[in-house]
């Protein structure tokens, strides 16, 4: 199935037959052709050796193909009652890629005998038939286009959102009281000759309007606050045996959870445990077995404490590589490690508070209780930057992403000029924050409120697999 268009689907090309196929390219036991358009019994009636059917149902037939009588099972769906609210139908065949091209030739070639046009449907095209036939809401389409899309249950849940309308109750609720800030604001630009009348004064507007772009912070990740608890982002404690990560560990943790000792291999589990390393960065950290790369890979405790450790830094969005300054190992960071998935610790520096550290590794000591503080803001500040779990918005629905993501910034900086104001109670320059306040509704328009160029349709359905 491919999911990259190679043309757009557009209002202005819904007409017409199209037909596509509807299943994974390759052989396999059944392949699915689709068509839809209007008098499609007439426009296939020299392909099919039985005649097709005027009311809705499922019929075997046989397609005369140039490489001869394909059996098939038809589904019909004449119009209005099907999927775009045209005549459709549905062709199951054995699959196989040359047969498949030679239905779809056969088609092709009846519905030219017939005069009627008919061609090969792009990406997106049965949906945006499904829509401008009144058979599927835009929010509905753009859902389905998304779901398709969705890789994971954060991003179905995103979906989700979008299908159930919350995702427009709350831009359009955030619209209105930017609507209503709006109007505050042109009041004072009305009554400005009016020494006393001030409807809003800047230092009153710029928290609410920061508040408001924190609602639509929320709004871009709540699709998937759902599924945040199971899907956090995982950070391993890798490194030497004994180089201090079960302490640091536990003092991560605020916690004794671990045992330590100042044995070779005293960790030999994986141990998982949910740390918040800021406000907003709540993840898993694990601790694991020390990193011995030469141990045989038999049945041993340690060699199975091996593979899991590994197992684990494989698994994780961000390593922490721990090194103890007091190592004769000191400074061998493995470089096999992703550099954009990795921070360097430097562990147990109050043994040894002279050593140098690189200079991208983060001092540290459990003991002492230096640099935890650091370590959990630069974790959050690592993980904030990685493309997160939980990104589900903008991986399935860019386009409202993208509209929240303008808005806020909008109002940020709206926010920002009510600050700029020559003073907090009166409005020196009240036009330009209700110019932003302005350009903030705008934004959020294709969310909150309908939308029409052909443009943007055309980007919504352009991300349907061919057939959809
Ligand atoms: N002085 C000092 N000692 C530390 C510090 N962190 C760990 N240690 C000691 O170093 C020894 C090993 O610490 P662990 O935390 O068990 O090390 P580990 O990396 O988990 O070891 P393995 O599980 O064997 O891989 C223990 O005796 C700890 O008390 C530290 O910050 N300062
Ligand atoms: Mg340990």
């Amino acid at each position: 199935m491919s999911v990259e268009p190679t043309t757009q689907a557009t209002p202005a090309s819904a007409s017409g037959i199209v037909i596509a196929r509807g299943s994974a390219p390759g052989r396999g036991t059944r392949a699915l052709l689709r068509a839809s358009g209007s008098s499609l019994a007439r426009a296939f009636q020299h392909a099919f050796v039985r005649a097709l059917p005027t009311h809705r149902c499922h019929a075997p037939n046989r397609l005369k193909t140039s490489v001869g009588i394909v059996p098939c099972l038809v589904l019909w769906m004449p119009a209005p009652a099907s999927f775009t609210g045209e005549d459709c139908f549905e062709a199951l065949l054995p699959s196989n890629p040359a047969l498949l091209d030679a239905a779809l030739e056969a088609l092709l070639a009846s519905a030219s005998k017939e005069d009627c046009i008919a061609r090969q449907a792009v990406a997106g095209e049965f949906a945006m038939r499904a829509f401008l036939n009144g058979r599927l809401a835009l929010a509905a389409a753009e859902a389905l286009a998304a779901a398709i899309a969705a890789a994971d249950d954060a991003e179905l849940a995103a979906s989700r959102m979008l299908a159930s309308g919350a995702l427009a109750l709350e831009a359009t609720a955030v619209v209105d009281e930017v609507t209503n800030l709006l109007a505050l604001v042109e009041a004072g630009i009305d009554f400005s000759d009016v020494e006393d009348v001030t409807a809003i004064t800047p230092a009153e507007l710029a928290p609410l309007l920061r508040a408001l772009s924190e609602r639509l912070d929320i709004l871009a990740g709540r699709g998937v606050a759902e599924d945040r608890a199971r899907a956090l982002s995982r950070v391993t404690l890798f490194g030497a045996p004994n180089s201090g990560k079960s302490s640091l560990f536990n003092a991560l943790l605020g916690r004794e959870r671990t045992v330590t000792a100042d044995e070779i291999g005293t960790t030999r589990d994986a141990i998982t445990e949910r740390v918040v390393f800021a406000k907003d960065i709540t993840a898993e950290l694990t601790d694991v077995a020390g990193y011995t790369p030469c141990l045989a890979l038999d049945d041993s405790i340690a060699a199975l404490a091996q593979k899991r450790a590994q197992e684990e830094r494989a698994d994780a969005d961000l390593v922490l590589w721990c090194e103890a300054v007091d190592s004769v190992e000191f400074d061998r960071a493995p470089t096999e490690l992703d550099p954009a998935r990795l921070a360097r610790v430097a562990t147990k520096c109050d043994r040894n508070a002279d050593r140098e550290v690189a200079a991208d590794a983060l001092r540290t000591s459990a003991h002492s209780g230096e640099g935890v503080e650091a370590l959990k803001a630069l974790v959050a500040r690592m993980l904030r930057r990685l493309p997160s779990r939980g990104a589900a918005l903008s991986a399935v629905l860019p386009r409202q992403a993208s509209a929240v993501a303008e808005a806020r910034g909008i109002l940020l900086e709206a926010a920002a000029a009510a600050d700029a104001q020559l003073s907090p109670r009166r409005w020196s320059r009240p036009e330009e924050t209700a110019a932003l306040l302005r350009a903030a509704v705008e934004a959020l328009h294709p969310i909150a409120g309908g939308l029409d160029s052909d443009e943007v349709l055309g980007r919504i359905f352009s991300r349907f697999c061919i057939g959809k």
